[in-house]
Formats: structure tokens, sequence, C-alpha cells
């Protein structure tokens, strides 16, 4: 047995990164692949796995030291040396940093990505799935551009994950989307296309030669960011330098980045991930008190520690059960007849547990009303030629929006969250109205911002262009932030009314049903009106019942004479 010091292995960087956490401490037995360290840029953490067997005698840094490529970690008395890599990294892999020309090739183009790319136009080249290190059935979970971006060089494009990890997968090239090719959820593997670009000129003239002799379906891969590939099961690894001949992959990064993605606020390793796993712990409950708001091992050991001793404040860690409350045995149906299996998709899970998690702890109150809407469709029904002139469509929505909007600010007890201390309210002093629009792939609330300032026009239209973003999952993460209120219509199913779950943090939301023409006794007679039924479902902590029928009958007022809402 001899002693052996385990260094740090080629980052394709020269810069410096923090270690984050150590992950092994002197007497550990090491086996291959075990994590060591995790390391953490200003892009990206990633996990150091053990290259070699051995027990650790000493490590030789400590949580908060700056690394880099070459730094000594652990001195190891090694039992089998499995790969030379690590302890010899700084020469041979550092060169292989040195080389760009080396990050950047083409990838080959497996049968469904060949039948699935569009042939590359002038200019235009087709972005793949670099070599993820044999890693299949790879999760897209977030999508970071969109048709008509204009992206950098090294700018994330999308993010994926295995169960060990979150990783972004980096522009080769600098230029303008085209073309997304690729959906959330999607499972993908080495040469799956992710988007068409049309590559701005500078970069294309310093395209390698590799990558520079497209054939009809040419793919670029995503350029190195650092030397870590994706091992079979999604751990990290690193590269044995140049020879290896395969494209690498960023860092595993933590799911910091922006778009439509639940886990989007989260940064934590894929340690503590794979910890909060095992745990059944939902990280984006617990706060994080490493760097930055970093979720470190211990804030989820204090987390699950506090449920233990507080069941009864617990939210449910998932959406199933959880809060002390008993679970819903899964039964085999297949008993009593044929079923299948059919996986939810992550929009649909993550929707699931915000209903879960709002359904239990908002304390629920529903109020229901009517609107008379007979003046409202007559002045509608009025607009239609200008309506159709303008191209927009004009739904009863754009003026509920308006009417919510104007109760909103005559009513602002209903515009605030409440703090999580239970102290204080946060007052808003904007007025964003999100509404529900139903996809294929789930529930998607885009926002109407500043509905209040906007005419009824502006509304429809924005609408029309958010729905439309919806359906097509091309809501970036901006459309769906900032809500104050939310309305959920089947104004266009039916029903005659329903109990909404309030979209925490905002305290209140409408739902709408279906208008009908009823007899209303009127002036000493049945006439016929048209009606509209409507529900308001509030936060009971926030706002009292005589506010609830307040605003209810507000907002009736409003949608009975509209004319009101210019006051
Ligand atoms: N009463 C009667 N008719 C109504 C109505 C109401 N309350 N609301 C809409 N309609 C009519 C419209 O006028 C339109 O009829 P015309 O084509 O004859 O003009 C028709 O229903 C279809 O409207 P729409 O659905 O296209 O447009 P919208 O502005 O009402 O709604 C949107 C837009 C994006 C909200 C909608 O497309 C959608 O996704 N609805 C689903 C909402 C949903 O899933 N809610 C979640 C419930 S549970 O959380």
């Amino acid at each position: 047995m001899a002693a052996e010091t385990f260094k740090v292995p080629d980052l394709g960087t020269d810069d410096t990164v923090e270690v984050i956490e150590v992950l092994v401490k002197p007497g550990d037995t090491l086996k291959l692949n075990d994590s060591i360290v995790v390391l953490e840029s200003d892009k990206a953490a990633m996990e150091i796995p053990a290259t070699q067997t051995g027990v650790v005698k000493e490590v030789l840094v400590k949580v908060g030291a700056q690394v880099k490529t070459g730094t000594p970690l652990l001195v190891i008395e090694s039992a089998s040396v499995a790969s030379s890599a690590a302890t010899s990294a700084p020469a041979s892999a550092g060169a292989a940093a040195a080389k760009p020309a080396a990050k950047v090739e083409a990838a080959p183009v497996p049968a469904e990505a060949s039948a699935s790319a569009p042939k590359a136009s002038k200019g235009v080249e087709t972005i793949a799935i670099p070599d993820l290190g044999g890693a299949a059935d790879v999760e897209v979970i977030d999508i970071l551009v969109k048709v008509g971006d204009t992206v950098k060089k090294e700018q994330g494009l999308i993010t994926l994950e295995t169960d060990k990890a979150a990783m972004e997968v980096p522009s080769p090239k600098a230029g303008k989307v085209v073309a997304i090719k690729i959906k959330l959820g999607d499972k993908v593997a080495q040469g799956a296309v992710i988007l068409d670009m049309e590559v701005t000129s500078a970069m294309a003239a310093d395209k390698p030669a590799a990558a520079s002799a497209p054939k009809p379906q040419s793919v670029v891969a995503p350029a190195a960011a650092a030397t870590f590939t994706l091992a079979d099961g999604g751990a990290p690894v690193p590269n044995s330098g140049p020879t290896s001949g395969s494209v690498t992959l960023a860092p595993a990064s933590v799911a910091t980045a922006a778009a439509p993605n639940p886990n989007a606020e989260i940064y934590a390793g894929p340690a503590v991930r794979m910890l909060a796993r095992q745990l059944g712990v939902d990280l984006s409950q617990v706060t994080g008190s490493g760097g930055k708001g970093r979720i470190v091992k211990e804030d989820v050991q204090a987390f699950v520690k506090s449920r233990l001793q507080n069941p009864a404040s617990a939210p449910a860690a998932t959406s199933g059960s959880g809060a002390g409350l008993p679970a819903i045995a899964d039964i085999d149906f297949s008993k009593f007849g044929p079923v299948e299996i059919v996986e939810m998709s992550k929009l649909h899970r993550v929707t699931a547990l915000n209903m879960t998690k709002n359904w239990l702890n908002v304390p629920h109150v529903t109020q229901f009303d009517e609107a008379d809407i007979t003046d409202l469709e007559t002045f509608r029904n009025e607009q239609k030629a200008l309506a159709d002139k303008k191209g927009v469509k004009l739904t009863p929505l754009p003026f509920i929006i308006k009417a919510c909007a104007k109760a909103l600010a005559e009513h602002p007890q209903f515009n605030v969250s409440l703090h999580s201390s239970g102290a204080k309210l946060i007052q808003k002093k904007y007025v964003n109205i999100g509404v529900a629009v139903a996809t294929p792939a789930g529930l998607m609330v885009p926002v109407v911002k500043n509905a209040d300032q906007k005419s009824i026009w502006q509304i429809a239209k924005e609408l029309a262009e958010l729905s439309a973003k919806a359906k097509d999952r091309k809501l970036a993460r901006e459309d769906m932030e900032g809500a104050c209120f939310t309305i959920s219509s089947l104004g266009n199913i039916g029903g005659s009314g329903f109990t909404p779950i309030v979209n925490a943090p905002e305290v209140a939301i409408m739902g709408v049903s279906k208008a009908s023409i009823k007899p209303v006794w009127k002036n000493n007679q049945f006439v016929p009106r048209t009606m509209l039924p409507f529900s308001l479902s509030y936060d009971h902590r926030a706002v009292n019942g005589v506010d609830g029928g307040m605003f209810c009958t507000y907002l009736a007022s409003l949608l009975g004479d509209i004319r009101l809402m210019m006051l």
C-alpha cells in the first residue's frame, strides 16, 4: 500500500473554485466514484468522485478553500489505482484544456436525431446534446432560451438532470436561436437535437475543422466548459485527457437557471439533492445556510429534525402525503381490470405539489356571487367588428381582468402576501393579474402585468399572446412571475360555480363560470338577464369574511356597469 495524493482533476479552466462541501474524513474507506468534495464556481457545482480505492489518511482542504486543477485534496493509502488521471491530472489534462479545438467537434448523429434534425440552412447550425458519458434517458428539466434569443458562446441552453446531477448544456457558439427542437420532460441522450442556431459570422468563421465541414445534418456539440463527463448513472467523472475524444459537458449545475422550473430557486449540490431524495425532503422548503443561500447537508438534516419535532407544522413533503396525514395506500388496480401506468409530466407533478401545499397551508373560504353582464355583453358584441379589425378576440375575460384590477386597487387588503413570520403583511403597490391557462402539458399561470394601467384592448391582446405562448410551452419565467391575484376561468366550459384553490403566496383567486340568460326579478317583473356566476376563494388569515363579501359585491357592480371601471 502506497500513500498517494489525490488532486483536483482538470476543471478546464485556470480559475479557482470554492470547496463547498468535504464529503470524506480521515479513516474513511473510499470506493470508486465515491464523492470526495463538492466544488463550486459562480456557474455550477460539481462533485469530485474518487478514481481510486483506498483509505483516506489526510484531508488537505477545508470548506471555503479555493482550489484549482491540480490542487492536492487528499492523501490516500491506495489499495488499487483505478485511474491515474486524478493523480497525474495537471500536466496531461491541463494540456487538454488548453486546446479549445478539442472541445468542439461534430458529434455522431444517432438515427433518431438524423431523422428529426432539419436540414441546416446556410448559416444555421444544429446544436445537439454532447457526449453524456453513455448516460441515456436524461431528463430535460429546463429550457433556458427561446426562439429569437441572441445567445452568447457558453451561455446555458438547457438543463439536464439525472438522479445524481443537474447540469447546464452550454452553447458552443454565439448566435440567434431560430428553432427549439426539445421539450421540457424529454428524455435525451447524446446527439439529440437541442435547437437550430443562426450562428454569428464571426463565430462561424472560427469554427474548428472537425465541425466546419457540416454534412447535410451535421451536428455541433456544445463546447466543454470543464472536462467532466457524465458517467453511467450520472456522476461527473474527470476525463482522462485529450485522448478521450469525447466532447464534455459543463459541470453539474445546480438548478439556478431562469425558466418555468420549480427547482429554479433551489441552490444545492448533487450530494445534497441525493440526501434530500433519500429522506423525502422537498428542497424548495429548505432554507440554505451556505453562501448565496446554498443548501448544505446540515440544512436538510436540520429540516428533517425540525419536522420530526413539530409534525403538526410540517407541510407535505410530496404531493401525496405528509403533514402528519395518513398516506393514501397504493392499490394494485390490475386486480380489478386492465390498467396502464402513465408518467406524470414534470409540470403536472409540480402543479400537484403546489396544489397540496396551498390546500394544506391556506385556510380557504369561498364566496359565491353572480354579476349581471347583460350590458357588458351588449357592449362587447358591439365591438366585434372593431375587434376583428384589430385582430383581437374580445371575450368577457379581459373585462373581468380589468374589473379585478380595479377591485384590487379599491380593496388593497386583497393585494397582499403573508410574511412567513406570521406577523407581517406585504402590501403590494402594483396590480398584476395571473390567468390560469390549461395546456396539454398541464396548468400554467401567465401574468398580465400592471393590468390596472392597461386598456381592455391591450389586456385582450396580451392575454391572447400569453395563452398562445403557454399552449406552445414558450412562456418565459418572467411571464409567470409576480401575480398579485389569479383568475381561473371555466367560462368557456360550463358549470355554475367552483372553489378555486388560492395560488399562495397570493391571498385570493377568482373562479369564473359560464354566463347564461336567466330570469331576474327587476322592477316588479322577471326579465331575461345574462348572469355570470363567479366565486372568490381567499386566505382567511389575510382577509375577513366581510371584506370577501364586499370584494365580490364590488366586482359584480363593476361587471354590471363597466362605466364604473373608469371612475
Ligand atoms: N361565459 C360564457 N362564455 C364565455 C365565458 C363565460 N364566462 N368566458 C368565455 N366564454 C366564451 C368566449 O366568449 C368564447 O366564445 P366566442 O368564441 O363565441 O366568443 C369562448 O367561450 C371561448 O373563449 P376562450 O376560452 O377562447 O377565451 P377566454 O378569454 O375566455 O379564455 C383562456 C382564455 C386562456 C383562459 C382559456 O383559453 C383557457 O385556457 N381556459 C381554461 C382555464 C383553466 O384551465 N382554468 C383552470 C381551472 S382549475 O384550476
